[in-house]
């Protein structure tokens, strides 16, 4: 099975109307997009998600953010994809990404940075399990797929 990463579009993402903007820059590279879904993060699920922020300073802000509007979850396969979808995003703090990555043309502060995805293979298993059921997780063949690689 290709690799399989996940992405949150945070609420400043939906209600900056980057929604489409941000999926298709995915899509475009050639990122499969196997789950998709719009949510509420409820407190509980936001602290079970930010666990390893819990204590520090900026984890009741990022609790009131993460909760504060309806968010877009994504799974998306490709090789790599872990490793490509954090460069796609671009450095956490947005005043010091680079332009072209989402963060660096999209967002402009550390704490509002319009996107979330998995830094490891353990988190993506993890953070797919938190958001998906296994069988909201879909199975097909993409058109482009033989043209993606040699
Ligand atoms: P990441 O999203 O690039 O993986 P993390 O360090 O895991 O960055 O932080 C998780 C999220 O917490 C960030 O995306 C951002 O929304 C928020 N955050 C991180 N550091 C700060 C900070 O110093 N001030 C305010 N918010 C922060
Ligand atoms: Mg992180």
């Amino acid at each position: 099975m290709a690799e399989r990463t996940f992405v949150l579009l945070k609420p400043d993402a939906v209600q900056r109307a980057l929604v489409g903007e941000v999926v298709g820059r995915f899509e475009h590279r050639g990122l499969k997009l196997v789950a998709m879904k719009m949510l509420r993060v409820s407190r509980a699920l936001g602290e079970t998600y930010y666990a390893e922020h819990k204590g520090k300073a900026f984890f009741e802000p990022l609790m009131a953010y993460i909760t504060a509007g309806p968010v877009v979850a994504l799974v998306l396969e490709g090789d790599g994809a872990v490793a490509l979808v954090r460069r796609m995003m671009g450095k956490t703090n947005s005043s010091e990404a680079e332009p072209g990555t989402i963060r660096g043309d999209l967002a402009l502060s550390i704490a509002r940075n319009v996107i979330h995805g998995s830094d490891s293979l353990e988190s993506a298993k993890r953070e797919i399990s938190l958001f998906f059921k296994p069988d909201e997780i879909q199975a097909y063949t993409r058109i482009d797929e033989s043209w993606l690689r040699e």
